[in-house]
């Protein structure tokens, strides 16, 4: 049952199943995928799933960026704060997923597929890098009709903070917006996220369309600089794309733009665009944890935007809310996959 009195946090995107575990480059050559990379599945991928299963001791673990950083949020904020939208098929990988999300505190409010399985992710590790490659399935049948049902929309009026995976901009864009106006014509906060490279290299388009709708646009170093290739701004230095990204224009004047960019273990960049034009710029240097306690950096980005969320629901100012985001993002790292710590560690 949804909370009564709604959720201060509604996050939006695909919700997938994680299958994980720990490759080489046979591996990578034998699908054609590089080490470092999130994509969607073509036809030669479609085997990778069984192969990590079978071959690899592969582990089910509930993923999609934004459900990792709407259990991440939930981590941190007072109980029932977080409601996470997304299409999942009906089988017994819905369940695991819906299973995480209630352990972790977080509310779903699915749309089922009947015809589409759960989505799921080949993710594989090699060294510190992680391949993913997505076969959103249902995940893709999200249609903004769903979030249109009175029951459901009832849940985005109640919310104040919208956050919304880039990953959604290949699935429904209509739905994106529909919470993106919504946040305009009612001052709530939109958070937004670049996701991966092939975001600002393929779908530059739908891109454009919802980054004048974002108070809080969130990437990391990679696809600020693949943003900033492919709208052929001719820069490399990642504190002026961050600028540049957050004097972009902006539909909601009310609140200032402003864009963070991580950088793994380099400093966070973050870029606020001031009513007067200026440009206010801060560097975060990480929570450093020592090399043999990493255990796999897959969902780090999830959990720093889930941190630094969870700030801005607070209230908290951006400093604190980058450092929120820099620490759950250093526990997150410590555990297999798009994880928390339990028992729960605090601030
Ligand atoms: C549309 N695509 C490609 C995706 C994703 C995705 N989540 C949503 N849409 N591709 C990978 N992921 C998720 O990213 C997390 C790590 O940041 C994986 O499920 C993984 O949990």
């Amino acid at each position: 049952m949804a909370a009564a009195q709604g959720y201060p946090l509604l996050c939006l995107e695909n919700p997938l199943l994680d299958i994980q575990g720990v490759g080489d480059d046979d591996l990578l050559k034998q699908y054609d995928i590089k080490a470092n990379d999130a994509i969607l599945a073509e036809d030669k991928h479609m085997g990778l799933y069984e192969d990590l299963l079978q071959n690899r001791d592969a582990k089910l673990i509930a993923g999609g960026a934004a459900q990792n950083t709407a259990r991440g949020a939930q981590y941190i904020l007072p109980e029932n704060s977080v409601v996470y939208i997304g299409c999942v098929g009906k089988d017994k990988y819905a369940d695991i997923l819906t299973d995480a999300c209630k352990k972790a505190g977080v509310y779903t409010e699915y749309r089922v597929d009947d015809v589409q399985p759960t989505g799921k992710c080949g993710v594989v590790i090699t060294g510190h890098n992680r391949s993913m490659v997505t076969h959103l399935a249902a995940a893709n049948e999200y249609k903004p009709e769903h979030l249109q049902q009175p029951n459901v929309w009832s849940l985005v009026e109640k919310a104040q903070v919208y956050y919304v995976g880039g990953y959604h901009l290949t699935v429904s864009v209509p739905a994106i917006l529909l919470l993106a106006e919504e946040a305009v014509s009612k001052n709530k906060t939109f958070i937004f996220s670049l996701s991966a490279p092939f975001i600002p290299q393929f779908f530059k388009d739908q891109l454009d369309s919802v980054v004048p709708y974002t108070d809080y646009l969130i990437g990391n170093e990679t696809e600020a600089l693949t943003y900033a290739e492919n709208h052929g701004w001719g820069i490399t230095d990642i504190t002026e794309i961050a600028k540049k990204l957050a004097t972009l224009p902006k539909k909601n004047a009310q609140r200032p733009r402003v864009a963070i960019v991580t950088q793994g273990t380099l400093p966070t960049v973050t870029a606020v665009a001031k009513a007067d034009g200026s440009v206010e710029v801060k560097e975060y240097p990480v929570h450093e944890i020592a090399k043999e306690k990493i255990n796999d950096t897959n969902g780090a980005g999830d959990a720093f935007a889930g941190g630094f969320t969870a700030g801005i629901v607070q209230g908290k100012t951006l400093d604190e809310s980058v450092d929120l985001g820099q620490w759950l993002a250093s526990l997150s790292i410590q555990e297999l996959g798009p994880s928390y710590p339990f028992p729960k560690q605090t601030y």
